[in-house]
């Protein structure tokens, strides 16, 4: 029997050459991945760097659904951002695409590959922002509280 679709929710970020076309772009190829039904994306954000360097980063949520299963759903993340130029010189380099699992329906999934959900998500106002905005009910106004002194601007 197929398996059933999966809600799923995506951060993209990207900080090098044009942030934006390619999160338009990785949205894009998102779309077309089999299987796969995307149901909305947030507004795109503006902020600095978080605990990281470079330029500031444009970062956006996608609510997709699939019956992709979460590995295979991580490796067509990975192939979209090579295709878009991807290097990861050091931890929390700069980079061109950015394609993150945050929740993968309500799984709890470890392995050395992949962590969900993704465990820093919960301190991230680049993540939480875009994130209610598409699901407010996945977010608490305390969690939203607590990130309050990050700046994230809102496009
Ligand atoms: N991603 C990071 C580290 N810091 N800061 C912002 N503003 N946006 C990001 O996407 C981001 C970050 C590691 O993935
Ligand atoms: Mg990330
Ligand atoms: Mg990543």
């Amino acid at each position: 029997m197929a398996r059933d679709f999966v809600n799923v929710y995506v951060g993209l970020g990207a900080n090098l050459g044009n942030a934006r076309q390619s999160l338009e772009s990785s949205i894009l190829a998102i779309q077309q991945l089999p299987e796969t039904l995307l149901v909305g994306s947030s507004s795109f954000y503006q902020s600095a760097p978080f605990q990281a360097d470079g330029p500031d980063y444009f970062n956006a949520v996608v609510h997709l659904q699939t019956r992709l299963n979460a590995c295979d759903l991580l490796h067509a993340f990975q192939r979209i951002e090579q295709l878009a130029g991807r290097e990861r010189p050091y931890p929390n380099a700069p980079r061109t695409l950015d394609i993150d699992l945050l929740l993968f329906g309500d799984g709890h999934i470890q392995s050395p590959a992949l962590v969900v959900p993704h465990p820093r998500m919960r301190e991230r106002a680049f993540v939480l922002l875009p994130l209610s905005e598409l699901a407010p009910g996945l977010v608490t106004t305390d969690e939203l509280r607590k990130v309050q002194s990050q700046v994230v601007k809102r496009h």
